[in-house]
């Protein structure tokens, strides 16, 4: 008797045990390779051929239920930060999704659904595609009978050569809130550079943004639609030291920068309605 997962697709979606034993699905299209862990519905590997890891990954990361995996794409929902007397950013990161759906595209690409078991009101599903670029769908329908309201998040961590020749592009004049300094502020630099902790919150930011690594002699592009924040945290020496999940030098080679929808620019759905948050994520040549 086959123990094929039925969803698998020869050549192309492959079911299998991960790290920690957490079930992972490995895709290969044409052009690159990914890894999900319904854990999360995470997405902890995306690389076109021939070419560096777009995704970082935590050497350090433990992959075991009821924590994050750290590194790849964190999805941060229903809320983002901290919440006294619950998991920092939210309970879908750290849940085990239902692997709903798997597709092949006209152009090539492959399409994997999952969907969050029952989370209140919420009915969620995360759409990953993956193909030239790597493109995540965050769909959140509100299936109650009053307003619901929440946050999301990609928390994207992207590979860099090395944090020193890294420069972030597209957020030039936005307002954001320095976290480290429990400032407000405008973002006046034409392109942002890491030389310390970094942690904003820019808000109402439709805006794509580039990371501009020539050391990998690459330019990875992050566009983004339904999402009015965009953060870009490094935690730098202090912080990278103090997380157990996090090697003490690895900030010197990622970046997060997160498309969704935090704080200010939070959602609220009436009953029935939907909310969509898309990221593509693709690269070229540093330029
Ligand atoms: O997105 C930046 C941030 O909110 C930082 O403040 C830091 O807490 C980071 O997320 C990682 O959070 P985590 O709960 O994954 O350790």
């Amino acid at each position: 008797m086959s123990d094929s997962h039925p969803l698998e697709i020869p050549g192309m979606v492959a079911v299998s045990g991960g790290c920690g034993g957490l079930s992972r699905v490995c895709v290969t299209s044409p052009c690159s390779t990914a890894e999900i862990y319904p854990h999360g519905a995470h997405v902890t590997g995306f690389r076109k051929n021939g070419e560096p890891p777009l995704l970082f990954m935590s050497d350090s990361s433990v992959f075991r239920t009821g924590k994050a995996i750290r590194g790849g794409i964190p999805i941060i929902f229903p809320w983002f930060g901290d919440r006294e007397g619950h998991p920092a950013h939210g309970y879908a990161r750290t849940a085990e999704w239902e692997f709903h759906d798997s597709s092949v595209l006209a152009d090539g690409s492959i399409r994997l659904v999952f969907r969050l078991p029952a989370s209140g009101n919420f009915e969620v599903m995360s759409l990953v595609t993956v193909g030239e670029c790597l493109s995540l769908e965050l769909d959140v329908r509100n299936a109650g009978e009053s307003d619901e309201t929440f946050e999301n998040c990609f928390h994207t961590y992207f590979e860099v050569g090395d944090i020193d020749t890294v420069s972030i592009h597209g957020l030039t004049g936005c307002g954001y809130f320095d976290k480290v300094a429990s400032k407000t502020r405008i973002e006046t630099a034409a392109s942002i550079r890491i030389a310390g902790e970094v942690d904003r919150v820019y808000s109402g930011t439709t805006a794509t943004v580039e990371i501009t690594d020539p050391t990998l002699g690459r330019t990875i592009r992050v566009a983004k639609s339904g999402s009015a924040s965009t953060v870009v945290w490094n935690p730098w020496i202090a912080k990278s030291k103090a997380m157990a999940d996090f090697g003490d030098n690895e900030y010197r080679r990622m970046v997060c920068v997160e498309s969704g929808n935090v704080g200010e620019d939070k959602v609220t759905l009436s009953p029935g309605d939907q909310s969509t948050l898309k990221m593509e994520i693709s690269s070229g040549d540093a330029g």
